[in-house]
């Protein structure tokens, strides 16, 4: 399976005084090569300058692997991108990638200036001032960078976000709390759901896969406490939340509960179903009953009535009757969707 998920290698972003302890805790412990004519003042030259060279690459080659392991924002997928966007600031993001080049760029021309400024320096202790003196720059630069770096670190926190093959069909899971989605998504997927986190939120997604002869046939996404709703009573970040999953090429299944056991009633679900498909109504929906087993005939009758004009799916979550019917329906319509 091609997973894509852009923040799997983002590494820890050290902190200033992490970098400039690992740096000069490096350069005390780096070995010199001394030449065969030992002279006090050159030997002693030659440990600083090892020293400076040695700070100079742990602090450039730490910065640009902090730049490089950061994902190219532009070109990400929309869901990745918009859910980027929605953890980082960009501007300060932009800002911090800009002034890590810059501060790499500074100390590499530190370093050639001091180089020189030790080796023509006169004895022992004007080499070790030279010295002491580049820490102090090098420690200033980076200590500068200290917001940068704390945005930059930021960025981990979507490590957390689920991977998806964006060449397989995605269905979402919707419906009011308690009705049966994590069952039903159970009941489809192959193997235990993988969970995942939304890393501004307590809440976590799962997808599941539906493997088939031929590798997945589809992931199926639950995503608890966000499609659960009328998206009137969501908060900014929950919106743009569910903003982003609508860059997922796939459908929806919404799942209704007629024997209301789930706690909410079935005209309260209707709403959620409206808003959930007034938010995503550019993608196929099938609609399915829920808890067919414990609601009564006269429920059932009351839920169907109200969806009148829909094709309306029935299952057992619980025992898992009827549920392939639904990823099959839904499956064949987003077919018919993609070719329109
Ligand atoms: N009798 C019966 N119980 C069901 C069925 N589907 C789910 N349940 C029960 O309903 C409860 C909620 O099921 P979940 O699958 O956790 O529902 P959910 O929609 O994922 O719930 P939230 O994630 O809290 O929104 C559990 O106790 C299930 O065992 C069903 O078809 N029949
Ligand atoms: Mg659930």
């Amino acid at each position: 399976m091609v997973s894509e998920q852009p923040f799997r290698n983002v590494p820890e972003v050290p902190s200033p005084d992490d970098l400039i302890d690992v740096a000069f805790r490096r350069a005390s412990r780096a070995s010199v090569k001394l030449p065969t004519k030992r002279d006090r003042t050159l030997v002693a030259k030659l440990k600083e300058i090892t020293r400076v060279r040695t700070v100079t690459s742990v602090v450039v080659g730490r910065l640009r692997e902090i730049k490089r392991s950061m994902p190219m924002v532009d070109s990400l997928n929309p869901f990745y991108r918009d859910m980027f966007y929605l953890m980082i600031d960009s501007d300060k993001f932009k800002i911090a990638m800009a002034r890590l080049s810059k501060a790499s760029q500074i100390v590499e021309r530190l370093a050639k200036e001091y180089v020189n400024k030790i080796r023509s320096s006169s004895d022992a202790r004007e080499a070790s001032r030279s010295r002491r003196e580049f820490y102090g720059r090098v420690a200033s630069i980076i200590k500068e960078l200290k917001e940068d770096l704390q945005v930059l670190s930021e960025v981990k926190k979507l490590k957390r976000l689920p991977s998806f093959d964006f060449d397989v069909p995605i269905i979402i899971v919707s419906g009011a709390p308690n009705v049966g989605k994590s069952s039903f998504v159970k009941c489809v997927s192959t193997a235990e759901p993988e969970i995942a986190e939304y890393p501004f939120t307590t809440k976590s997604v799962s997808v599941g896969h539906i493997i088939g002869p031929r590798g997945v046939v589809a992931q199926v996404v639950d995503t608890p406490g966000l499609l659960d709703r009328p998206l009137e009573e969501r908060n900014k970040i929950e919106l743009q939340a569910i903003i982003a999953l609508k860059n997922l090429e796939g459908g929806i299944v919404f799942l209704i509960d007629p024997s209301e056991t789930c706690g909410y009633d079935l005209d309260y679900q209707l709403n959620v179903l409206r808003s959930v498909r007034e938010m995503f109504k550019d993608k196929p929906m099938v609609i399915a009953l829920t808890k067919i087993d414990i609601a009564s005939e006269e429920q059932i009758r009351r839920a169907l009535d109200k969806l009148r004009g829909e094709r309306v799916f029935r299952c057992n979550t619980l025992q898992c009757v009827g549920v392939s019917e639904v990823v099959d329906e839904l499956l064949k319509v987003m077919r018919g969707h993609d070719r329109n």
